[in-house]
């Protein structure tokens, strides 16, 4: 179907993909929504559609111990090598060992928990090295994204912070690192990683509802640590946004945005999170997003040209996630028109029945029937942007 498609490799740069297949084994637990196996689903669109033909593909390693310590304290990873998956003790009652967050239900000790880690950190740092080298001008690692881990604490189905790793490495090569997160969720282990220097600006797009939606941070005026003697302050932004927003509205902020933030931080390179869960029909996310529109975002950052990794994250209805990071996977590559024009999924397409409608590019009536209202006015979307654009006065590059 490459040939079909008459998918080839883009002309003038080269695009990576990073994935190790032992990843989509593990499982959070039965009823747990972060599901692995999405993976699996991703790579089925990925090949049926001919893409591998157009990028190099990478096995991607498990990160070494060492290397995790670049961002995550010593005892935290010791403790998240070792813990068994937890036993519930025999009266039913929840145990009250509660070290590092790992007792939380959000982030389960589950069975190889630490190989699941270091292989989407181990992709995530492949990724970043290629860039570096320039091997790669476009990077994609769909099983990374885990924005919210800290240092030396899980959070939110995140353990390992793979995104702050490679930001990491990119620095090692690239003055300034613009990080960008679509995810429903806001980019908070990000942000706070970087919160005290002026070499990584992060824009993280959210829901925000610091009550009722995880995790409570990421508020317009949540800039970071304000004072004199802190060079990271104004390099945070934040984007809070409410439910039922749609792929025009989000674009537009999207754009006018990043536009602003790319003229006066002049970034180097791009780290680009691309959680799915903002795609309308999510089971945690309340957006109305499209694949199309979602992609929108990702081609916006592809025509800057800059030396970019596109990172997966959140996304809870698997058959949405695949479709998203598989049609992004074809802008990286520059064949999206091509696909559009016959987004029929192939016949041979793995799983396929699990994709429910035929197309990659459903209409968000077929996803959900009924969009979500629209809570976002263009007032508030005005307020938002001149915030930003305020505070983008004191980031001078
Ligand atoms: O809202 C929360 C925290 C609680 C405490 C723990 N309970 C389980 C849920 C409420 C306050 N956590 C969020 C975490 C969202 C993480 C998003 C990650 C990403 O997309 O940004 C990046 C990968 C949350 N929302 C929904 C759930 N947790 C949830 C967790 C479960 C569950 C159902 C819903 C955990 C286990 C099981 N069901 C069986
Ligand atoms: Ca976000
Ligand atoms: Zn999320």
């Amino acid at each position: 179907s490459a040939y079909q498609y008459g998918i080839h490799r883009p002309k003038g740069y080269t695009v990576s993909n990073h994935y190790n297949p032992e990843m989509e084994k593990h499982h959070f637990g039965p009823t747990h929504p972060m599901k692995p196996w999405r993976l699996t689903l991703a790579k089925s669109l990925i090949t049926a559609f001919g893409m591998p033909a157009a990028m190099d593909s990478y096995h991607a390693r498990a990160a070494t111990h060492d290397e995790l310590s670049n961002f995550h304290a010593a005892d935290y990873l010791e403790y998240l090598a070792t813990a068994a998956p937890q036993q519930k003790p025999p009266d039913g009652s929840e145990s009250t060992d509660n070290k590092f967050n790992l007792a939380n239900p959000d982030c389960p000790l589950f069975d190889g928990l630490y190989n699941y880690c270091s292989m989407s950190a181990g992709g995530s740092l492949d990724a970043a090295r290629k860039i570096c080298t320039q091997a790669s001008q476009i990077a994609c690692c769909w099983g990374g994204g885990l924005h919210h881990a800290k240092k030396a604490e899980a959070s939110g189905f995140c353990y390992i912070n793979d995104i702050v790793l490679a930001i990491l490495e990119l620095l090692r090569c690239y003055k300034r690192v613009l990080y960008l997160d679509i995810d429903i969720h806001h980019g908070d282990g990000v942000e706070e990683a970087f919160f005290s220097t002026d070499r990584v600006m992060t824009i993280s797009f959210h829901k925000y509802h610091p009550e009722t939606f995880f995790p409570g941070t990421g508020g317009l005026s949540d800039n970071g640590p304000k004072s004199e003697s802190n060079p990271g302050s104004h390099h945070a932004i934040n984007v809070p946004l409410n439910d039922g927003i749609t792929d025009d509205q989000y674009g537009e902020m999207f754009k006018t945005i990043v536009r602003k933030a790319v003229d006066s931080f002049q970034p180097e390179a791009i780290a680009m999170q691309c959680g799915a869960d903002s795609l309308g029909g999510d089971r945690l996310g309340k957006f109305n997003l499209q694949v199309t529109g979602h992609a929108g975002c990702v081609e916006f950052v592809k025509k800057l040209r800059l030396p970019l990794i596109l990172f997966g994250g959140g996304g809870y209805t698997p058959r949405n996630v695949a479709r998203a990071w598989a049609f992004e996977t074809s802008i990286a590559i520059d064949c999206h028109r091509k696909i559009a024009e016959n987004p029929r999924i192939p016949d041979h397409a793995p799983w396929r029945a699990e994709f429910r409608q035929e197309s990659l590019l459903p209409s968000l009536e077929e996803i959900l029937g009924e969009p979500k209202s629209n809570k976002n006015t263009k007032k508030r979307m005005d307020e938002i942007i001149m915030h930003i654009t305020e505070q983008l006065r004191f980031v001078n590059k």
